[in-house]
């Protein structure tokens, strides 16, 4: 029996008291009361030409207010919703409206770029420097792939300080997102200005006011970097690069650029603000390191995740989210004892390279106090640490649970159903 047919088949056998239950409910309650009614009282408005969701959905990009940021959480931080609500997402691919975001729009107005004015230039070591149009970059060979962008600060044990703020999934976890993105192979680009003998590095540069920039080794701009100008089927949202941006599939969020204008080829790491400066690990020895580069191995799962809350025993479909820098997602088991025990979980097809792919197992719950957690592993065969293997690397004090070598943390996500069904962040105790 494949994973796909054997949770359908193990909800039927288990969950069938829990439906009937369920059906009763609602015949009796649609007894004492009417049918919804057709009649619409949401105020008219034009959506004819462009449409939007429903006035009854509200799931929102988070923090919504500066006081849900205390300097304790991250003094760098300046206000402005940005984090993707995991918890709330259907599927692998995230709205674009709630693709979580870094970057100057955090704290100043959007970049505002003109796609008619807008231009890319490659130059540095090539044969052929090149400045394309958007028109001229749109007649070129394209792709679309759907990829996750994750921020190597993701899931920082750093932001235990504020629990209060920290209990949900989005909370802990989302600087991360997934989107079908479409454009043109940065290879081609390269092959097309002629990529010189001693070209080894390549610098990317946004358009914004401060002109972000973040250099790459040759090989990964050569492998399946994308320079995109679509998401999601229309065309890259301003705030996360219009009208084109760097897709670097399975690297930390930096070396993704956005507002694209530039791109530079060297023969060493250019060492600029974000190469050096900043997005550095300091290590024990007090040196530091330069460059991260692909996420390790990850998952979490979504539903039910800390701030929800179970209304009782009875059947439930764990649902959850996994991903990898390595590549595929080839495996994900989930532990309902602490993680003494684990229990493969059935991934759902097609999975995607560098993306979210979405895992369920039919579960059912007995009342009890109970920690669940998920466990990824890759194509690489590499898999997430437990909490108590990252406390065995890293000791009992999270802020030292640096396990980023590369990539953001990626220890496993425990979240503890109380006996009332609330749900909470177990990470920290
Ligand atoms: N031009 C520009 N590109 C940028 C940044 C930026 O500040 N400016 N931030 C980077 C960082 S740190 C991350 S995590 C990703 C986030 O992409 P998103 O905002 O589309 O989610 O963009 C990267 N690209
Ligand atoms: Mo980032």
């Amino acid at each position: 029996m494949s994973p796909k047919h054997s949770g359908r088949r193990r909800f039927l056998k288990e969950g069938s008291a829990a439906l009937a239950g369920l059906a009763v409910e609602s015949v009796r309650s649609a007894s004492g009361q009417t049918l919804g009614s057709e009649k619409s009282e949401a105020p008219f408005k034009e959506t004819r030409a462009y449409g939007e969701r429903s006035r009854f959905e509200n799931s929102a990009r988070w923090p919504l207010k500066p006081e849900h940021i205390t300097p304790a959480t991250n003094p760098q931080v300046v206000y402005a919703p940005s984090m993707t609500p995991l918890q709330d997402l259907i599927g692998i691919i995230t709205p674009s409206g709630l693709h979580y975001q870094v970057g100057p729009i955090l704290s100043t107005p959007k970049p505002d770029l003109d796609p008619r004015q807008h231009r890319l230039l490659i130059h540095g070591l090539v044969d052929r420097p090149l400045i394309l149009t958007m028109e001229e970059l749109k007649r070129l060979p394209s792709v679309s792939r759907i990829h996750f962008l994750e921020c190597g600060a993701n899931s920082s044990p750093a932001y235990r300080n504020n629990l209060e703020f920290h209990n949900t999934a989005q909370q802990q976890h989302g600087h991360t997102s997934c989107s079908e993105w479409t454009g043109v192979p940065l290879s081609l680009l390269l092959q097309e200005a002629g990529v010189q003998k001693g070209a080894s590095w390549v610098v990317s540069e946004g358009a914004e006011p401060a002109r972000r920039n973040k250099s790459m080794p040759l090989e990964k701009a050569m492998d399946d970097v994308i320079v995109a100008y679509g998401q999601n089927g229309e065309a890259v949202r301003p705030e996360q690069g219009y009208p084109v941006r760097l897709v670097v599939p399975g690297w930390v969020g930096v070396y993704n650029t956005k507002w694209l204008r530039r791109i530079k080829l060297v023969d060493q790491p250019y060492m600029v603000r974000d190469d050096s400066v900043k997005y550095t690990t300091l290590l024990p020895d007090g040196k530091s390191r330069w460059f991260r580069f692909e996420h390790g191995p990850k998952s979490v799962i979504t539903y039910p995740s800390g701030g929800h809350r179970l209304p009782g025993p009875g059947f439930y479909e764990i649902r959850g989210l996994a991903w990898s820098g390595g590549g595929y997602v080839k495996r994900v088991e989930i532990s309902f004892d602490g993680g003494r025990s684990w229990k493969d979980a059935p991934i759902q097809d097609p999975v995607h390279r560098f993306a979210h792919s979405r895992f369920r197992l039919p579960w059912t719950w007995n009342g009890e106090e109970v920690v669940i957690q998920s466990r990824c592993t890759d194509e690489r065969g590499e898999s997430q640490p437990t909490i108590a293997e990252v406390r065995k690397l890293c000791g009992d004090d999270p802020d030292k649970w640096q396990l980023s070598e590369v990539g953001s943390f990626n220890g496993v996500q425990p979240w503890r159903i109380n006996r009332d069904g609330s749900v909470d962040n177990a990470m920290f105790s």
